[in-house]
C-alpha cells in the first residue's frame, strides 16, 4: 500500500510512518521541516519519500504531491494528521492570528490534501482517508475553544465524506485521541514553554505516539468491507469532567 502521512516530521506522524514502513508499505512523509523529514526518510529507506510543504498553502500541496514518482503516486491511504493547537486562553483573551492558524492548518489543510488525493482513490475503486481528530471535538474544556471546534469539524467531515463515498470502495475513519505525551503538541500549544508543556503529563501515564500509530494501522488493515468510522482513545488515567454550574455567592 502507498500511505501518505501529513505531519510526519514529529509525534504521531513519524510513529505512523514507522508503523506502516515496518510492514513493507511505501510511505510518503510530509511536513514543513525538511531536515526532519530527510532524517526519517534515510532511516526508513527506499520505501519512503519525503515531501516538504505547508498544508495551509493549497498550491504547494498540489505541486508537491504531483512530484511523486510513479510507484508512489497512487496513494491508497491518506492520514490527515498535521495539526496544532495554539494557546489555552479563554476565548475572550485569545489571539485571532492563532485562531486563524488553527483553522488554516487543522481544517483548510485537511481539505486541500483530501481534495488532491480523493478523486484518484475513487477512480481506482479503493482508498482510505484517516483523519486525526481529538477528544476535544467531543468534550469541550476551558481554553479548548477553537482547537476543539476544528476537531469537531474533522469529525463531521469524516462522517459526511462517508455519506458521499459509500459504495466507492473508499473508506473514511477518524481517530480521536485524548492525552498523548512525548510529542511536540503541548510545546507548540504553549509557544515553546517546555516547563508548562511537561506539566500537562506530570504524574500520569499518558498514551504515546505508538499507541496512536497502532490504532491508525489497525483501522487501515481491516478487511476491505469493514469501515471503522471512529476510534476514541484515552489513557486509563483520563476521563471527562462533570457539567459545571456556577452558583452565585449567598449574601
Ligand atoms: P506534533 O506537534 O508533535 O506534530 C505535529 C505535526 O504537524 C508536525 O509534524 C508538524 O510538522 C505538522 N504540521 C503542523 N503545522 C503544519 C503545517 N502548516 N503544514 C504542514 N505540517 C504541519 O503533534 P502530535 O503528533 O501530538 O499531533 C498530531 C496530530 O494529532 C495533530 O492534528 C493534533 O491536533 C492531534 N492530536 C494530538 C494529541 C496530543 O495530545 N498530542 C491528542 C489528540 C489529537 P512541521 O512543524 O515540520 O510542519
Ligand atoms: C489533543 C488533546 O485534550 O489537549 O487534541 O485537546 S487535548
Amino acid at each position: 500500500m502507498n500511505v501518505c502521512i501529513t505531519g510526519a516530521s514529529s509525534g504521531f506522524g513519524a510513529a505512523i510512518a514507522r508503523r506502516f514502513a515496518r510492514d513493507g508499505d511505501r510511505v510518503i512523509i510530509t511536513g514543513r521541516r525538511a531536515e526532519r523529514l530527510e532524517a526519517l526518510a534515510r532511516d526508513l529507506g527506499p520505501n519512503c519519500r519525503a515531501l516538504s510543504f505547508d498544508v495551509r498553502d493549497r498550491q504547494a500541496v498540489g505541486r508537491a504531491l504531483k512530484t511523486l514518482p510513479e510507484d508512489f503516486a497512487a496513494v491508497d491511504i491518506l492520514v490527515n494528521n498535521a495539526g496544532l493547537s495554539l494557546g489555552l486562553e479563554p476565548a475572550y483573551q485569545a489571539n485571532l492570528d492563532e485562531w486563524d492558524a488553527m483553522v488554516d492548518t487543522n481544517i483548510t489543510g485537511v481539505l486541500s490534501c483530501t481534495h488532491q488525493l480523493l478523486p484518484g482513490m475513487v477512480e481506482r475503486g479503493r482508498g482510505h482517508i484517516i483523519n486525526m481528530g481529538s477528544v476535544a471535538a467531543q468534550f469541550p474544556y476551558p481554553g479548548g475553544n477553537v482547537y476543539g471546534a476544528t476537531k469537531a469539524f474533522i469529525y463531521q467531515l469524516s462522517l459526511n465524506l462517508r455519506a458521499d463515498l459509500v459504495g466507492t470502495g473508499v473508506r473514511v475513519s477518524v481517530i480521536e485521541p485524548g492525552l498523548v505525551g512525548g510529542t511536540e503538541f503541548s510545546n507548540v500549544r504553549f509557544r515553546g514553554d517546555n516547563t508548562r508543556a511537561a506539566g500537562i503529563y506530570a504524574d500520569t501515564t499518558p498514551l504515546n505516539a505508538d499507541d496512536v500509530a497502532d490504532a491508525v494501522h489497525w483501522v487501515a488493515t481491516r478487511p476491505p468491507h469493514v469501515n471503522i468510522l471512529s476510534v476514541q482513545m484515552m489513557p486509563e488515567s483520563q476521563a471527562f469532567g462533570p457539567l459545571v454550574v456556577k452558583r452565585k455567592p449567598q449574601a
